[in-house]
């Protein structure tokens, strides 16, 4: 079996993107047909490697290894869904290649002494709705029944398109686990960044992941005819927008570790000879210090406030979205670091993550980890992305020596 490990993760990823919304690259968001399609797929691998499946009701499939009676749980996995027009590895790559450790260990006759379970949670990204992580809060006893109101940008609430999936929302606040059930959790994901390419080292461990918040904002003014309104009397929605758009980029740029992002903006009535009225964006701050970003947070809401009403305009920024930072665990990441060096020869190189992952909130279950492998020009939430078969064979490799390292580990707990 190891002989092709990297050729069918490769063609099993590949497999998987073709669960996409037309368009460049992978556009896969929750609760829709391309989720349903994708699950089916990851049904059929995991039941493959002698896991038994099942959704929850936070949409995720769940595979799971039975252990020893009473044995404590080791949880593996990552998101389903991916950006709009996004690549075939993020997310979902730290989904199937567990999967193949574990089809790879059983091959070999190898039984741990304790349970495993892969998880393909519904939705990381959160694109669709602005709201994120639902299974992994729900996991950790943290999940918020506000989110069902929210709605996507056809108006549908979370809470309906969960319902048409064929979950039912109410049973969210039963998925909350037990913490002493669980040894921790491991996530592989591609780095999305340049660090291991440039240092030439197929795998890293993670240190930290980095803090994240968002904040639709709604400005609202009074549309008129571009020809005849004089500009003395416009209340122009997007003038305001433009400031607070250039507000955001230059506070990150004048604040050691912040990043800023307005990734969306949209305008209404949005006519080439029409004053625009309404401007819907977001604002997304990050930063590996919590108060660094909420402090940023706090000021661009004031900014927004400030502008809009001295252009006489209305206003909406709320925090809809707030993951903090999450530091890895260091026994996790030690033992992860070993089952990589013995996976490569190597020790793994340590790096922080600038990019979020459900491991940030799995943090609040229990002690988590997580495997970068090194993708092509570190590109990323691009069609575009690319993680080699003989990486992804390697990080194969080192889940598994994870998992039996863990083995003696859990022998000497018990
Ligand atoms: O945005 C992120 O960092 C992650 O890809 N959701
Ligand atoms: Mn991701
Ligand atoms: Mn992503």
């Amino acid at each position: 079996m190891r002989g092709d490990l990297g050729r069918l993760a490769a063609d099993r990823l590949a497999t998987l993107a073709a669960c996409s919304a037309p368009g460049p690259g992978v556009t896969r968001l929750p609760f829709t047909p391309e989720h349903r399609a994708a699950l089916d797929l990851l049904k059929g691998q995991m039941e493959a490697a002698g896991l038994a499946t099942h959704l929850d009701a936070a949409g995720t499939l769940i595979g799971r290894l039975d252990g020893p009676p009473g044995a404590p749980t080791l949880l593996m996995g990552s998101h389903q869904d991916s950006v709009r027009e996004g690549g075939a590895y993020d997310g979902i790559m730290g989904v199937v290649l567990p999967v193949l450790a574990l089809e790879m260990l059983r091959a070999d006759g190898v039984v741990l002494p304790f349970a495993v379970e892969v998880l393909a949670f519904a939705d990381e990204e959160g694109v669709r709705f602005p709201t994120a992580l639902l299974g992994p809060r729900a996991l950790a006893g943290r999940f918020d029944p506000a989110v069902l109101d929210m709605k996507d940008a056809d108006g549908m609430s979370l809470r309906a398109a969960m319902a048409g999936f064929g979950l039912d929302p109410d049973a969210l606040p039963g998925l909350a686990r037990d913490p002493s059930s669980v040894l921790g959790y491991l996530e592989t994901h591609i780095e999305q960044g340049p660090v291991l390419e440039a240092a030439d080292r197929p795998l890293g461990v993670v240190t930290g992941i980095c803090g994240i918040e968002r904040h639709p904002v709604v400005i609202t003014g009074e549309t008129g005819h571009a020809g005849t309104l004089p500009m003395q009397m416009r209340r122009d929605a997007l003038v305001a927008a433009a400031a607070l758009v250039t507000e955001v980029d230059r506070l990150a740029r004048a604040t050691p570790g912040l990043l800023g992002t307005v990734g969306t903006l949209t305008v209404a009535p949005g006519a080439v000879n029409a004053v625009p009225r309404e401007v819907r964006l977001t604002v997304e701050l990050r930063a590996p210090d919590d108060r660094v970003r909420c402090a940023a947070g706090d000021a661009l809401a004031a900014y927004a406030r400030h502008v809009a009403e001295a252009q006489g305009l209305a206003v909406d920024i709320v925090r809809s979205y707030t993951q903090a930072a999450t530091p890895a665990d260091p026994v996790l990441s030690d033992r992860l670091s070993a089952a990589v060096a013995t996976a490569t020869g190597d020790p793994a190189p340590r790096l922080p993550s600038g990019a979020t992952h459900d491991a940030s909130a799995m943090a609040d279950l229990c002690p988590i980890a997580m495997l970068f492998l090194r993708c092509r020009n570190g590109i990323s939430h691009h069609p575009s992305e690319f993680a080699a078969p003989g990486d992804m064979a390697i990080a194969v490799e080192a889940i598994a020596a994870f998992l039996t390292g863990l083995k003696s580990d859990a022998v000497r707990a018990s």
